[in-house]
């Protein structure tokens, strides 16, 4: 629950941000100093936007038939692929009931897969070289965890990622 918390705090926060720079504009157009911040940060946001790729983004779904499965926001699948670029960054939020360690099984560079993630807790990995990386998750059972009914045997979550 803390992490939740967290987590809508921080949602809290970013989009309070956002409301902030939405009303400075039109109440200061007169004012020069906080025009020049809110231009400053639209600048700033384009030139991030086109250094580096964007960051890349699966979440692990909650599923009664199952118990879990990755989304990339389109569609959902126990094994999915996805195509990064060199030096791009994936993120993986865990929404599952279940805390999800992730795994890797082959690939060009040994990925740092930290401790598992509970849910409502994402990672991020960056992928720095060339190459197939196989990925997965096991579940890891956590004192406290909700037992949630589901149907059939949990899903084995698998992930292969070409980095070009
Ligand atoms: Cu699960």
């Amino acid at each position: 629950m803390r992490n939740l918390l967290v987590t809508l705090t921080g949602f809290l926060v970013a989009a309070g941000s956002i409301a902030a720079i939405a009303i400075a504009a039109p109440r200061h157009t007169t004012a020069t100093a906080p025009a020049v911040r809110v231009g400053a940060g639209m600048g700033s946001g384009m030139m991030g936007s086109t250094a580096a790729p964007a960051t890349a983004k699966l979440t692990i779904q909650h599923v009664q038939k199952g118990c879990h499965v990755w989304s990339n926001g389109k569609t959902t699948a126990a094994m999915m692929r996805i195509h990064l670029k060199v030096g791009q960054k994936l993120s993986i939020l865990d929404m599952d009931v279940d805390a999800h360690q992730m795994m890797q099984f082959a690939g060009p560079a040994q990925m740092r897969m930290g401790g598992p993630m509970m849910m409502n807790r994402s990672m991020t990995l960056t992928f720095a070289k060339k190459g197939v990386y196989r990925l997965g998750t096991k579940t890891v059972p956590m004192p406290g965890a909700m037992d949630v009914k589901t149907i059939g045997p949990d899903n084995s979550l698998r992930l292969v990622v070409t980095v070009a």
